[in-house]
């Protein structure tokens, strides 16, 4: 059975759900979609994601996206031996980040870091007291601001709990750090170009 998650490295949604699906032991084949691309525009990806975003899943023809539901649904379907990572529990919140930038929205990231300071202020995770799929969801992105050279001096807890995610989440390094790497190194310029123009 092989399962094909439509992505690339450089997506942190892509990497959230790769750090998912390594954390409950599952493999994923990626097939190597970047956005903007023809193959994202093609009737034939429509008809996988009609929303044309990766990461996109496709488990034997179920075709599912949003990486949040991805990551849900790999845990659910695949994860027998521990709800470790995804807990049955009924109150399980995500953060959202916004991710463009201008200073209105670079203010907005401030807010979610902010909230972020909290979450993880009491237990050191977002959401309950363990690692969890939440962690993989904000870690993504946290560490791509982290790559941008987003100033994290307000937030030490915030700060810490990244250099905790590097530690312990499976798979930081490989999936993670390499796809922030690749991101940093394409767009890199771009963004601090748009920071000192903001
Ligand atoms: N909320 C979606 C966001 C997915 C998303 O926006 N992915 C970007 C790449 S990081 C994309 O596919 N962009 C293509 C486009 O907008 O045309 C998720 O979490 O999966």
């Amino acid at each position: 059975m092989t399962l094909d998650l439509y992505g690339t490295l450089a997506s942190a949604p892509c990497r959230s759900v790769l750090l998912t699906a390594k954390a409950i032991g599952v493999t994923l084949n990626i097939v190597e979609t970047v956005p903007l691309s023809e193959a994202i525009k093609s009737p034939e990806f429509i008809k996988k994601n009609p929303q044309s975003t990766i990461p996109t899943l496709d488990d034997n023809g179920l075709y599912l996206n949003e990486s949040r539901a991805i990551m849900q649904y790999l845990c659910n379907q695949y994860s027998h031996k521990t709800d470790k990572y995804y807990p049955k529990t009924p109150k399980f919140p995500v953060i959202f980040f916004g991710q463009k930038f201008s200073p209105e929205k670079i203010k907005r990231v401030d807010q979610a870091l902010e909230y972020l300071e909290v979450y993880v202020s009491s237990s050191g995770f977002v959401a309950g007291n363990e690692l969890t799929i939440a962690d993989f969801a904000v870690v993504s992105s946290l560490s791509t601001m982290e790559g941008f050279g987003h100033d994290f001096v307000k937030f030490p807890k915030v700060r810490e709990y990244l250099e905790k995610c590097k530690r312990d989440v499976p798979g930081y390094m490989e999936i993670n750090q390499k796809g922030v790497d690749i991101f940093v190194s394409r767009f890199g310029a771009k963004v601090k170009e748009a920071r000192q123009d903001s």
